[in-house]
């Protein structure tokens, strides 16, 4: 074997000098409400602390495999909830406390974190950990199809060294090939000896020479098995990395991005080739958009600056035909260290360095059976060249996604090909560092290279902002499987009611996967016989797509009110954030008496704001029901009905002049800070601002004010919020979604009736 490199930095370099697209989600799905819509299951292990490290996805048997801190475990893909088998794996005894005694943290290095999974044959998997600095290997019985059996082999336990990495999170990557695993890794305790190793089964283990100029401080991101051709004694495993460069001309160095291949059949211990490319990111994250014969998957690599001053993320797309041609283009040569690169033109040695041997490469006399028995010139010339001369270029010379004002970090990657109406669509899932995960669909702009991304979906997986370390698609279930180190979530990739009722809110979406069936917003199966179904990816005008729908809907009536209280001469808001952030906001106001619904005529008083309303000085005749309505390419909606009320000066004045100690008002709050003495209340106060036709409202706002807060305040404080309330905070609300949480925070009936 032997293999070349090659660079794929122009992709950075690129992006950088082209102007982000708008980076607003078309939806923001927090949390809370992806699990109470099934869209997300979460699973956190059964210890407590997860600690996830791994994960191995098996289609053929429905399961997922999942390795973390001292465990492994074993999910039924089938199940709604997700139910599991554990095994507990802690390191070997004593290592804990080596781990411990050569100076690692014991609470967070010297555990056993499982890092390795693959399948091995029918009916055992293999599985690596850390082993607290140890690292281990065992096979895992996890029995035939349909069983769901999981248990460690005990008797198949040895080391990992060379197999898996010494520490928890440094990067590496493997993959099994036949039966063997290959990885690239840095294989020593200090993490100074990186090579790319070839283990397990029946041959015995190589790994590639030690040597700075072929491997300088990698960063392995992925291994992936390419076939090149029909022949399986050709078949490569492609490693994708990054190295330190130390330029001719300069005392810094640079992180290059690298791809290297190894000849999978007939491998030896031969060095290979690298790249020389400064560039100013360095990819995260490698996904091998497959393809039906397997030979030219499109590689995805997400990218993101290494910079401390400019923040940003690329993605790129790399062709396996544009890899292999510089593979198989000039070598690169430097007369020394001092010289600069340039393309190797002399005699090229046979059989050529990078070539797999094979029965192609065997000469009738000559007969290679690994590349040790090469002649000593290959392996010389090899050992002088480990670099290719060209650069690998991304498609199109561009990248096809730049996002430069997002605020975190990507960091995973995965790809869905998916059909829609008008065409594909590549849509792609970032996870981020941020617990989050990006739904984006790249569309081609027609008649030319030049592409436009909608941001669909951000989706907040976790509660908390943890990086999001693996992802998985699964396009069979359509799911794509989330882990962060806490746990790993199970995400449907759509759910096309979420993105509303109407025809227009399905077709504004953009989302491929959704389409209007005449009735609602459904999954869009390209294959389906039904005519009635409009989806308009490309340019998202609900127009030309719902004609026949109805695309103003006089649909005041229909939302949900809240009710605001507003002090006289003080500032207020009415918020309003529409769904979409790309929709624009109008607002109506209907004044009592008259029933006629006028536009707000915003001036330096009422400013119109990102987020709502804003009454800087509050007038008396400012009172009534106030409507958000949100315009997107002709597709009107109200979301927001407010009825605000407005407090007169006089009757606050009145109300917080006075401290009326004596008259402790029994209050129904079984809170501490509502003992009998404790409160010098206003409470009554506050019941005759209020016309009487008001009393539920004011009810609710009370409730939620002294029964909602789990602190304990005092009278001051209290009093305070109180008018920080009064002031413009959102006190009530009445409509169907609102009920169970007003109910929980409502006192009793009785004690309010004055
Ligand atoms: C979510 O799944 C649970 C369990 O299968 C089910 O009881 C519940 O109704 C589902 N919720 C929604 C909103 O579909
Ligand atoms: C799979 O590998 C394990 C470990 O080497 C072995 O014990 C088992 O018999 C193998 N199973 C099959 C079906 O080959
Ligand atoms: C359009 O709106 C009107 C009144 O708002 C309603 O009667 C009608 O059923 C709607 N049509 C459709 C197709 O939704
Ligand atoms: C209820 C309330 O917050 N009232 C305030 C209105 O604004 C004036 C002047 O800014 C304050 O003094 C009031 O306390």
């Amino acid at each position: 074997m032997r293999a070349a490199v090659s660079v794929v930095s122009v992709c950075w370099l690129g992006a950088a000098l082209l102007a982000a697209g708008r980076s607003l989600p078309r939806l923001r799905l927090p949390y809370r409400e992806l699990l109470g819509t099934n869209r997300s299951i979460l699973f956190f292990g059964n210890r407590g602390f997860l600690g996830f490290r791994s994960l191995y996805l098996d289609e053929y048997r429905d399961r997922l495999f999942i390795g973390g801190k001292d465990v492994l475990y074993s999910l039924l893909l089938d199940r709604a909830s997700m139910d599991a088998k554990e095994i507990y794996w802690p390191p070997l005894p004593g290592q804990t406390e080596e781990c411990f005694q050569k100076g690692k943290d014991p609470g967070t290095d010297c555990a056993n974190y499982i890092r390795v999974l693959h399948p091995y044959n029918r009916t055992h998997l293999l599985a690596c950990g850390t082993g607290a600095f140890h690292p281990v290997c065992a096979f895992v019985y996890v029995g035939h199809r349909g069983e769901h059996t999981f248990s460690l082999d005990p008797t198949s336990v040895e080391t990992g060294r060379g197999r898996c990495p010494h520490e928890p999170s440094r990067a590496f990557a493997s993959t099994i090939i036949g039966g063997e695993l290959y990885a690239g890794l840095t294989a020593d305790f200090l993490g100074r000896d990186p090579g790319i190793f070839r283990s397990t089964g029946t041959r015995s283990a190589l790994r590639t020479e030690v040597d700075q100029r072929l491997l300088n401080d990698p960063k392995f991101v992925a291994a992936h098995l390419i076939p090149d051709n029909n022949d399986r004694d050709n078949d490569k495993a492609y490693f994708f990395f990054t190295e330190k460069v130390v330029e001719a001309d300069s005392k810094e160095h640079t992180i290059v991005s690298r791809v290297a291949r190894v000849c999978v059949l007939v491998a030896s211990g031969r060095p290979w080739a690298s790249g020389r490319n400064p560039m100013v990111s360095s990819p995260e994250d490698v996904f091998l958009l497959r393809t039906k014969d397997g030979k030219s998957p499109e590689i995805y690599a997400l990218f993101s600056t290494i910079s401390h001053v400019f923040q940003g993320s690329a993605v790129c797309v790399y062709r396996m035909a544009d890899i292999r041609e510089v593979f198989n283009g000039p070598f690169a040569h430097r007369e020394s260290p001092y010289h600069r690169w340039g393309a190797y033109e002399g005699r090229v040695p046979y059989p050529r360095p990078g070539v797999c041997p094979s029965k192609t490469t065997n000469q009738p006399r000559r007969q290679y059976g690994t590349t040790k028995d090469f002649p000593d010139e290959v392996l010389h010339f090899a050992r002088a060249h480990p670099l290719m001369y060209k650069l690998v270029y991304p498609r199109h010379r561009r990248p096809l996604l730049v996002k430069t004002d997002l605020p975190h970090r990507l960091r995973q990657l995965v790809v869905d090909r998916v059909e829609a109406e008008d065409g594909q669509h590549d849509v792609l899932f970032l996870g981020t560092d941020a617990g989050s995960v990006l739904k984006v669909v790249v569309l081609q702009k027609t008649s030319s290279a030049m592409t436009e991304e909608v941001i669909l979906e951000e989706l907040q997986v976790f509660k908390a902002p943890v990086p999001i370390t693996q992802m998985e698609i699964s396009v069979k279930r359509q799911t794509l499987y989330v882990g962060s180190s806490l746990g790993v979530a199970q995400v449907r990739l759509h759910q096309c009611e979420t993105y509303g009722t109407a025809c227009a809110e399905c077709c504004l979406a953009r989302d491929p996967y959704c389409a209007w069936d005449g009735t609602a917003c459904t999954r869009y199966q390209p294959s389906g016989k039904r005519r009635y179904r409009r989806q308009d990816v490309r340019h998202s005008n609900p127009v030309h797509q719902c004609l026949d729908q109805n695309l103003t809907v006089d649909d005041f009536e229909s939302v949900e009110e809240k009710v605001l209280y507003g002090a006289e001469d003080n500032s207020t808001f009415l918020e309003c954030v529409p769904r979409s952030p790309q929709a624009s906001v109008q607002w109506f106001v209907q004044r009592p008496p008259d029933e006629q619904r006028d536009e707000v005529k915003t001036d330096e008083r009422i400013l119109q704001t990102e987020h709502g309303l804003l009454f800087r000085k509050l007038h008396r005749h400012d009172a009534g029901v106030y409507y958000c309505k949100t315009l997107e390419h002709g597709f009107t909606q109200t979301v927001a009905k407010t009825a605000l009320e407005v407090i007169a000066s006089e009757q606050l004045a009145h109300t917080f002049s006075r401290e009326r100690g004596d008259e402790a008002l029994r209050l129904p709050c079984p809170r501490p800070w509502l003992a009998p003495q404790a409160p010098k209340t206003w409470f009554k106060d506050i019941m005759h601002l209020i016309s009487s036709q008001n009393v539920r409202r004011v009810e609710e706002y009370c409730a939620r004010l002294w029964c909602g807060s789990s602190r304990p305040h005092h009278h001051k404080s209290k009093l305070a919020q109180a008018k920080h309330a009064l002031a413009g905070v959102d006190v009530g609300k009445k409509g169907r979604t609102t009920k169970a949480h007003s109910e929980k925070n409502r006192m009793p009936r009785q004690a309010v009736a004055t």
